[in-house]
This record gives structure tokens, C-alpha cells and sequence, in this order.
């Protein structure tokens, strides 16, 4: 169905964002937000504001939720709960897997239809080429209203299980910290010397990209659970030379914090007998629940 007539409950940042996608895509859209004044640009550009949540869940078949977390998305649903029957809500606020599984539970007693969503993706960033988000819950509701998410960002549904789609949102979002982390690392001990961070940033830019291509090795690895199988670089090795990026950030003043959990990490995967293998094997020490 194209067009469907949507509403968006929450005009932050990126719940504005998502309303003017939906307008410009041509959907008869429906908006509330808690501190009303916060509708009026989206209104002047065609959007119709709903005053009470009650107004907004009974204007549109679909309702996307964008609110700051689950428990303001509980707050705000739990008053029209009652009328949410026949509904498909689209729940796009960040949270845990566990939070959803809850929320798609406490949708499903209530009559609605639920899908969750991990919106990857800044505000700028939505109804542009670069943006993406992740779905798991109900199947119907991607299907039916497919045009109308597409309009967000390319849609990726990764299935029935609600937890799906925050689970890898939230795993993207460690690989971004991760490497976030090791940036801020490299301009702190740059900077120790004066090097201006402008100067090292293509130097940085070009050895990340490079070594991302360690994403597809370490997933064959971690899959066949031969954490020897090609690897180039061994850990033993490696656990040797971690230690002079510690040595060398305490030398230049720099505190070795963001750094610091993988020493260990390695040094016990070498003193188990795996010292021959890639560092892939360190998956084996994070997962602490079998
Ligand atoms: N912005 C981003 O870069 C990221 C990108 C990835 C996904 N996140 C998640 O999206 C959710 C909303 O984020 P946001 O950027 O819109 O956040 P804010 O601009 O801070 O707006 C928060 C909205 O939530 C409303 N709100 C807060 N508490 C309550 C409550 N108890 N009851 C009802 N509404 C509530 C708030 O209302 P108001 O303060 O304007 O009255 C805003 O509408 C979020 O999960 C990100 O993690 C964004």
C-alpha cells in the first residue's frame, strides 16, 4: 500500500527527521510530541498535529515511534493501550534486545502489531543513500507498510524475533565505539608531540579502511571456529607488541585507558595455547553465558 497515512510519536532530533521523510514521500502525516511547540515547523510544512497521543494513535494504520527510550515509549503508550488493537506500531527507539522482546510482548496482549527497529543512521543522514535500518517482529507489518518505512531509509527485516533488530543495532554501534575509542587514542598520543590532528587524520583515515578488511577474515574464523585457519599475524605476536602501544602511551603522557582491556585479553588467550592463532579467538573470553 503506498501513501499509507503514518504518525510519528516524538519530535526530537531524529523523530522530526522521520516525519519530514514521511511528508516528502507523500504520506498523509500525523505528529505528537510531548512539548507540543516542538510540531510547529513540521506542521507549517503540511504535517497535521494530533494533541493528545490518543488523537495520534487513531489518525494513521501505522505508528512510528521515535522516543528518546523504552521507558518514555511506555509512558506514552500505556494511556491509549486500550486503543492500540489492530494497530501496527513501529517501535524505532533505541533499547536492548530484552527490552524489546518485553515491549513486542506487551504490544502483542494488547491487540497491536510490533515491529521494532535500530535506526542506523543521524538525522541528516535519513532518506538519504547512507542510511539504513534494521527490523525484526511482525513480518505483516514490514510487508504492509514497506513503502512507507522505505521512505526512512533502505529497510533491512532480519525476522520474527523482536531482540534481531537492537540486538546487531547495538552490535554496529560497538564496532563504531571500538574503533571511536582507538581514534581518539591515536590523536591524544599524536597530539603529545604537536603533530596537529588534521595533519594525521588521511595517515589514520587510510589505515582504518585497510584494516577493516579484517571484519570478513575474523568472521570465517569465528564461524569454522579454526582461529589458525589463514591467519597472517599471530597472536602471540601480537600480544607482544599491544604491549608497546600501553608502554608507549605511558612514555608520552597519554592515559592508556581506552586501551587498556585488550592487554589482558590476549595475554590469557597466548597463556591458554593459542598463541598461534588470530586474535578472533578472543570471542571465546567475552562470552561468558554459554
Ligand atoms: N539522533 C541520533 O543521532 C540517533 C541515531 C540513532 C537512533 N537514535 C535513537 O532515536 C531515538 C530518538 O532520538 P532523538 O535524536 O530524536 O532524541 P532527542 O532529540 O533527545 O528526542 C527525544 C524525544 O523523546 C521525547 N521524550 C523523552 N522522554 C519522554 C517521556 N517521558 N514521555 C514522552 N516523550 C518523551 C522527547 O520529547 P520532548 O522532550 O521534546 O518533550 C523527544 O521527542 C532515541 O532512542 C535515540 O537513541 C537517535
Amino acid at each position: 500500500m503506498s501513501n499509507t497515512p503514518v504518525t510519528v510519536l516524538g519530535l526530537g532530533d531524529m523523530g522530526t527527521a522521520l516525519a519530514r521523510a514521511l511528508l516528502k514521500a507523500g504520506h498523509r502525516t500525523t505528529v505528537w510530541n510531548r512539548t507540543a511547540a516542538k510540531a510547529e515547523a513540521l506542521v507549517a510544512e503540511g504535517a497535521l498535529r494530533a494533541e493528545t497521543v490518543a488523537e495520534a494513535v487513531a489518525a494513521s494504520p501505522l505508528v512510528v515511534v521515535c522516543l528518546l527510550d523504552y521507558d518514555s515509549v511506555r509512558q506514552t503508550l500505556d494511556p491509549v493501550a486500550g486503543a492500540l488493537s489492530g494497530t501496527a506500531v513501529a517501535n524505532l527507539t533505541s533499547g536492548t534486545p530484552r527490552q524489546a522482546r518485553e515491549m513486542a510482548a506487551w504490544a502483542a496482549e494488547r491487540g497491536a502489531d510490533y515491529l521494532d527497529g535500530g535506526i542506523m543512521a543521524v538525522p541528516p543522514m535519513i532518506a538519504t543513500p547512507a542510511a539504513f535500518v534494521l527490523y525484526s517482529g511482525s513480518r505483516s507489518v514490514f510487508e504492509t507498510h514497506r513503502a512507507a518505512l522505505d521512505a526512512l531509509a533502505q529497510s533491512h527485516y532480519l525476522g520474527e524475533d523482536a531482540a534481531l533488530a537492537p540486538l546487531q543495532d547495538i552490535a554496529l554501534l560497538s564496532g563504531m565505539y571500538g574503533m571511536f575509542s582507538g581514534i581518539l587514542h591515536a590523536f591524544a598520543l599524536t597530539g603529545s608531540e604537536g603533530i596537529k590532528a588534521a595533519d594525521f587524520a588521511p595517515m589514520l583515515q587510510r589505515w582504518l579502511n585497510s584494516m577493516s578488511g579484517a571484519v570478513a577474515g575474523f568472521a570465517a574464523q569465528i564461524d569454522s571456529g579454526d582461529h589458525a585457519q589463514g591467519v597472517v599475524s599471530n597472536l602471540a605476536m601480537q600480544a607482544a607488541a599491544y604491549h608497546h602501544l600501553l608502554e608507549a602511551a605511558e612514555e608520552q603522557g597519554v592515559s592508556p585507558e581506552l586501551l587498556a582491556p585488550l592487554g589482558p585479553l590476549m595475554a590469557r588467550r597466548v597463556a591458554d595455547g593459542h598463541g598461534h592463532e588470530d586474535l578472533s579467538g578472543l570471542v571465546h573470553l567475552l562470552r561468558t553465558r554459554a
